[in-house]
């Protein structure tokens, strides 16, 4: 193998070699770190989920280490000029904990609210969620996972009784008779995991694709099913109906490992195929074809990613395929199972360890007595200190600043004025901040806001661990120290912790990851995810160790749900869910269907990729995809800019004239923030469940510039 990308140089440092991962999506693709005590370079390594596979992104990643924009000094906003000047550690550290201060004196605790990520390590998801709970003694804590994997966990959760992405390892994939992929495009988001569909495929199975568009990852099905957006509910319930139909539904596995399917039988009876072809343009035989392909297969697995999730009804869209998945009685059969394709670099674990609203570590609830006495006790304080739950990102980030919402925000590892639905919203919410702290290694369009920006290491700069989408947890080892001036994030929250609470409140932030990794297994312990029996031993010279994992000497659990699932009589729950419109509808002002995704080159809010040459150049600007006859009718060329406009807003892209798409839909990437921003004019409608915004459809126009 060739090296990849070498980093501009940083000399003085010592050669060195390391076995980590990468720093970007879920599939933590295994690589080789080398420094020859200058310059950094990649190199794959074979591990499960890559089999020696990268993508441009992992590729490229090292560039950013001496990145000449990386920040290297804290940043703090000057009063009399309004810019952004470098400033000594003592003085941003000083001028948030006034802020802090003020804010929890003038309006109470909740004044001072936390947005994390879920690119943060495990350490670092469980550091903030307790820095949140003990240190500033808030209940508003929240995380761009909110926008990523909640309606997936909460359908999870509420069928299963616990929600791990995939329940089952991705090598599975390659051995299924029928592949279903609703609303996902892993040949773009996740590249490597194509060698699974290939073998798949050789090995005679039949993969399904379900898109609007025909993505790379549809051109490798043996059918693609195009729905209008927002119809996939309609397609799974059809889909039930017809292998009840046709007498596909395993009456014993319902029997002996389900309740509540007769509700959901009386349910889909209504859902004739004509019905959802009506709803979705899905023709009716192929409905059947894809209903037969799952119900007769030996082995079948069926995959939601985004293209189902972000959605006002992305909960019960999810439980559509559930409901599905446990008729046809796959989950917890060898080679088969529902499952959904976790997104960001550590979107499975960012979830279970107390970064959201309403939970504390263990994927505990944070209003059940027992977990909080738990882990009150593993904190070291009273349980009736801990706060109550937040509320979810969006309605966090809609409040800032308002009456009765928080004063003051401190971000890690997010984006979102360039990520968050109805965006325009969200950063004039964060202009009325009297306090937004942003600790980043880039100056995201989110610092640029900031009145204090802390600069912080990168992926190869700190230890830790990443749990990726087959709940595998993982080690990402340091090749070298940040850059002088830089910190680490367990650093930050420590030395903010002694400022506001004193030398006893920083005994309770340890740098050191595997120090916090030791208490994370301990508060996790008991919890549906039981990382007790991982040791940091464990993970460092294997391939990783799956959750629930509660002894050191116990096996872990690569595939769950064998002989019962994580509810309380260990039976899967059916709910009968109904199709309804998207929150926002098409009209006479607002004609076409807008979807957004991403696209290959870039990563999320862009912050990263952008400013990489080799995936700048493979991907330099938005686009905005529309259909040739839609363009024909617009009076718009390939090429020409566009503005698309919707209720909240509208950006400019120019048109990519593609037949690969809908004529009644327009798509664009989310990954470019000021004019080109598609978030700009996103729905802000959430699920009622999981809080997941609608990224994945609204109304607008495009109008040619
Ligand atoms: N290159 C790249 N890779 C990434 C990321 C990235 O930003 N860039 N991000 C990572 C993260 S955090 C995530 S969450 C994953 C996301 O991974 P995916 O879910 O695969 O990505 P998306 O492009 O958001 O959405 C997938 C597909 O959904 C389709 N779609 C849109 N609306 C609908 C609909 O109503 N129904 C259906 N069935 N499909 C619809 C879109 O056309 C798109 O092709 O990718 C991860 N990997
Ligand atoms: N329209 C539309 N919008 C979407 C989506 C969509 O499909 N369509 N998808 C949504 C989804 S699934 C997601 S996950 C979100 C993601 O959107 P964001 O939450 O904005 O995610 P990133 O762009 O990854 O932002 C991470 C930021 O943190 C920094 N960072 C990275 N690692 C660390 C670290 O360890 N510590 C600190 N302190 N900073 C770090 C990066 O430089 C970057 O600026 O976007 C959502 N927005
Ligand atoms: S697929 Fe994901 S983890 Fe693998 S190299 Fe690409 S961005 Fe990194
Ligand atoms: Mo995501």
């Amino acid at each position: 193998m060739t090296d990849g990308v070498r980093s501009t140089t940083r000399p003085g440092q010592r050669p060195r070699e390391v076995a980590t991962h990468c720093p970007y999506c879920a599939l933590q693709c295994g690589m080789t770190l080398r420094t020859d005590g200058a310059a950094v370079t990649v190199a794959p390594r074979q591990f499960p989920t890559n089999r020696g596979g990268l993508c441009q992104k992992g590729w490229t990643a090292a560039e950013l280490l001496d990145h000449p924009e990386r920040l290297t000094t804290p940043l703090l906003r000057d009063p009399a000029t309004g810019e952004l000047r470098p400033a000594t550690w003592d003085a941003v550290l000083a001028r948030i904990t006034d802020g802090v201060r003020a804010a929890q004196r003038g309006h109470g605790r909740d004044a001072v609210a936390v947005f994390g990520g879920g690119g943060l390590t495990n350490e670092k998801a469980y550091a903030l969620g307790k820095f949140a709970r003990v240190a500033l003694r808030t209940r508003h804590i929240d995380y761009n996972g909110r926008f990523c994997m909640s309606s997936a966990a909460a359908a999870g959760m509420r069928a299963f009784g616990v929600d791990r992405g995939l329940p089952f390892p991705l090598a599975d994939l390659g051995r299924a008779d029928t592949l279903l992929l609703v609303g996902a495009n892993p040949a773009e988001t996740m590249p490597p995991l194509v060698r699974w569909l290939t073998e798949q495929r050789e090995r005679g199975g039949k993969l399904i694709v379900v898109d609007p568009r025909v993505t790379a990852t549809a051109r490798l099905a043996d059918l693609h099913l195009q729905p209008l957006p927002g119809t996939d509910l309609a397609v799974a319930n059809a889909l039930l109906h017809v292998a009840l139909t046709e007498g596909w539904v395993d009456k014993e596995y319902v029997d002996a490992r389900t309740t509540g399917f007769e509700a959901v039988r009386r349910n889909v009876a209504g859902w004739w195929p004509a019905r959802a072809e009506a709803l979705s343009g899905v023709p009716v035989a192929d409905l059947e074809a894809t209903a037969r392909a799952l119900g007769t297969a030996g082995r079948a697995i069926i995959l939601t990613a985004r293209g189902a999730e972000q959605h006002a009804k992305g909960v019960d869209t999810v439980t559509g395929f559930v409901n599905l998945a446990l008729a046809l009685g796959l989950p917890g059969r060898p080679g088969s199972g529902y499952g959904c394709l976790t997104g960001q670099g550590n979107g499975q674990g960012g979830r279970e360890h107390g970064q959201k609203a309403d939970q504390l570590p263990g994927y505990r609830k944070i209003d059940d007595p027992a977990a909080r006495a738990h882990v009150a006790g593993v904190w070291g304080v009273p349980a009736d200190e801990l706060p109550g739950p937040g509320v979810p990102a969006y309605q966090l980030l809609d409040a800032l600043g308002t009456d009765g919402g928080p004063r003051a925000l401190l971000v890690f590892g997010s984006n979102p004025v360039v990520s968050a639905p109805r965006a325009a919203r969200v950063e004039s919410r964060l202009r009325d901040l009297d306090l937004l702290v942003v600790a980043d290694f880039l100056l995201s369009e989110t610092a640029a806001l900031a009145d204090v920006v802390l600069p912080t290491a990168q992926w190869a700069e700190e230890d830790g661990t990443m749990t990726n989408l087959e709940g595998r947890v993982l080690r990402r080892t340091a090749l070298r120290p940040p850059p002088a001036g830089v910190r680490t994030d367990l650093e930050i929250l420590a030395a903010l912790a002694e400022r506001l609470g004193g030398p006893a409140a920083r005994q309770r932030f340890p740098t050191d990851p595997a120090t916090v990794f030791g208490e994370l297994r301990r508060a996790s312990a008991g919890g549906l995810a039981d990382y007790a029996g991982i040791s940091w031993e464990r993970v460092e010279t294997s391939d990783g160790a799956f959750w629930p994992c509660p002894d050191a000497d116990g096996p872990d659990s690569p595939r769950m749900f064998t002989d019962r699932f994580a509810t309380p009589d260990g039976l899967a729950r059916f709910h009968p869910v109904e199709h309804r419109p998207a929150a926002e509808e098409v009209c006479a002002r607002y004609p076409l269907h807008f979807t957004t995704g991403r696209v290959l080159a870039q990563y999320q809010s862009g912050t990263q990729t952008r400013r990489v040459a080799a995936l700048r150049r493979a991907a330099p600007e938005a686009f905005v995809e529309l259909h040739p006859d839609l363009a024909h009718r617009l009076g718009v060329g390939d090429g020409e800019p566009v503005r698309v406009v919707s209720r909240r807003g509208e950006f400019r892209a120019p048109a990519r004239l593609s037949p690969a798409i809908r004529p009644d839909t327009v798509f664009a990437p989310f990954h470019w923030g000021g004019a080109a921003r598609a978030n700009s004019v996103t729905n802000d409608a959430v699920d009622p469940v999981s809080g997941m915004p609608e990224f994945k459809i609204c109304a607008v126009r495009v109008e040619k510039v």
